[in-house]
């Protein structure tokens, strides 16, 4: 078996230019801000993964669950085709696995690539997927899914690309038409775009997910600030940050923030940054927006898809949305 392709879009210098500037940016703002996706370091993914299995955390549960009892559906709604699905922020492709096997099963998965950030997970979850699709094609791409859409690659079957776990809901308004855009863009009439997105409901659920009772939400927030003292010779002390969750009813957002508990100067000695902080001043860390599922289809119809079906669980929590371009 040769060795999967490997088109990489960004190197480890290109992301330390993009931390250090973003960090730059976000902490001499007014409010400060940091970018959610500094907090999945190793460590970062390690709480995550320990944050989706708390009670509350709806999320993960609940798409695995539709994923699972859907997975031949939604292989029979693609047609009869063979089939290259791509991952945007694959992670270790656990999400998009029944899905894989459905379309393996009929004969029908011509080829995977997971498109992350990270160059080892990349080769780490395709050496993984070799051995459970031995007869796809595999490949990888290691970039970021709102800068590089362009390198999607084309076998010139019909391609699905999917997008799971409810990232969606990172994006602000402008972000997330502009990635819908692109992604449009970067596909022919015909590929289908597979999106997992959580929905609007009962706003106490909502924000006990991003509060669970043992803490792992916290822990996991304020990981961001291990990471800057880790990658930028930072000395936060993380503890004396609360984590906070909003909800705003008219965005249908959860808003999350770390709040300095006592006044603190702050030395970011890599950027030549001193950063002072106002008791109760805010950092915020990343915002969450859950969707109507009329509202989804329009924003996807708006952006040059038709929605053709869309899949919940028992308890209408998250929603996968199967577009087609
Ligand atoms: C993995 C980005 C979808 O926004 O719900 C969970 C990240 N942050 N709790 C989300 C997260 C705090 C999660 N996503």
């Amino acid at each position: 078996m040769s060795a999967p392709e490997m088109r990489i879009c960004l190197d480890e210098s290109d992301l330390d230019a993009s931390l250090r500037l973003d960090v730059r940016r976000g902490l001499t703002s007014h409010p400060k801000h940091l970018p959610m996706r500094l907090h999945y370091d190793g460590r970062g993914s390690t709480l995550f993964g320990e944050l989706t299995r708390q009670p509350e955390y709806y999320q993960t549960r609940s798409e695995r669950a539709i994923l699972h009892d859907g997975a031949a559906e939604i292989a029979d709604a693609l047609g009869t085709d063979p089939i290259s699905v791509i991952e945007l922020g694959a992670g270790r492709a656990e999400k998009i696995r029944p899905v894989l096997s459905a379309l393996a099963a009929a004969g029908r998965l011509d080829a995977f690539w997971p498109f992350d950030v990270a160059e080892g997970e990349v080769k780490d979850v395709l050496r993984e997927l070799a051995t459970a699709y031995p007869d796809a094609h595999l490949g990888g791409i290691v970039g970021d899914f709102t800068l590089h859409l362009a390198n999607l690659p084309d076998h010139h079957d019909t391609r699905l690309v999917a997008f799971l776990g409810g990232t969606f809901g990172n994006f602000a308004g402008m972000e997330r038409s502009q990635f819908l855009r692109d992604l449009r863009e970067a596909l022919r009439p015909g590929d289908w775009f597979l999106l997992g997105a959580d929905l609007v409901k009962d706003p106490d659920v909502i924000l006990a997910a991003y509060n669970d009772a043992a803490g792992v939400t916290a822990e996991f927030n304020r990981h961001i600030l291990y990471v800057l003292n880790h990658r930028l010779g930072a000395d936060f002390e993380p503890d004396s940050f609360e984590h906070i969750a909003l909800w705003d009813n008219d965005t249908a957002t959860i808003d999350m923030r770390l709040r300095a508990m006592k006044p603190m100067r702050v030395d970011l000695s890599a950027l030549g940054l001193d950063i002072s902080f106002a008791v109760g001043e805010e950092i915020h860390t990343g915002i969450s927006t859950k969707f109507m599922p009329a509202e989804l289809e329009n924003q996807l119809q708006a952006s040059g898809f038709e929605t053709t079906r869309w899949w919940t669980d028992e308890h209408d929590y998250m929603g996968v949305f199967l577009a087609r371009a």
